[in-house]
């Protein structure tokens, strides 16, 4: 384990660690977005170096890319591979069902994309990102810009007569303009602080026109893997 690191990041490291023996020589595997995925990408940096390891990855995001890249790891995109033996990536929060809100990163497309065209997904996260109901975190839904306003409208009256408990939905921005995602688009953000049916409201959310894709990643997820600052890891 790197030496020195806040206890928040030795929970990242190890449960990223601990993922990274699932890739076996050959695979074909999906890279994550944020920074436990991160870690990953150096632990995977790691076992090509020392064992020798060899697999292609499938990059969620341009940072993911960049960082795989100056590890010198082999890197090919969906378009290319099709389909995955793995996707590894990390989450804001997770049930106990292994339901996700995935999002926070602005990379929730591409991740969504690649993990579903992958035979197992697989999330990293320390022990904060486990909730009893999700919610607590914004739900970020990627909406297209032309009509972004017409598109948060629409959301905002579907939303009424959900199970939700907040309504307010907020135009995620970088400074002064709007966050702009990898494939162009924009973000909301939605504050709903518990759902009562994730299934119900993901399946609401992509029938609005205007919007992409939403952050609820519903029967996706097959094991998370939980890292402590004390080292222990968790599967679930
Ligand atoms: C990506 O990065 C996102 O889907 C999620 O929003 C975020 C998690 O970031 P971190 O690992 O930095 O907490 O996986």
């Amino acid at each position: 384990m790197p030496t020195d690191l806040p206890p928040v990041d030795k929970a990242k490291f190890v449960a990223a660690k601990r993922a990274s023996a699932y890739v076996e020589d050959g695979m074909t595997v999906g890279l994550g977005t944020g920074s436990t995925a991160a870690w990953l990408v150096r632990c995977l940096g790691e076992r090509a170096q020392t064992e020798g390891l060899r697999f292609r990855g499938v990059p969620t995001s341009e940072r993911t890319a960049d960082l795989a890249r100056e590890l010198g790891l082999e890197i090919t995109t969906l378009e290319e591979a099709r389909w995955l033996d793995l996707t590894i990536d990390g989450a804001d929060e997770h049930d106990a069902r292994l339901d996700l809100i995935k999002g926070a990163g602005g990379a929730l497309l591409r991740e969504k994309i690649v993990a579903t065209a992958s035979e197992r997904m697989i999330v990293i996260a320390d022990a904060s990102k486990k909730v009893e109901t999700l919610g607590a975190c914004p739900l970020p839904v990627e909406v297209i810009p032309f009509g972004w306003q017409t598109t948060c409208a629409l959301i905002e009256e579907a939303l009424i007569g959900l199970d939700v408990m907040g309504r307010e939905v907020t135009l995620r921005m970088e400074g002064e303009a709007p966050f702009v995602t990898d494939e162009g688009n924009h973000i909301l953000d939605l504050h709903l602080k518990r759902i009562g049916d994730p299934r119900r409201l993901g399946l609401m959310l992509n029938q609005i026109a205007g919007v992409v894709e939403n952050g609820l990643f519903v029967d996706i997820c097959d094991v998370v893997v939980t890292g402590y600052a004390d080292g222990r890891v968790t599967l679930h």
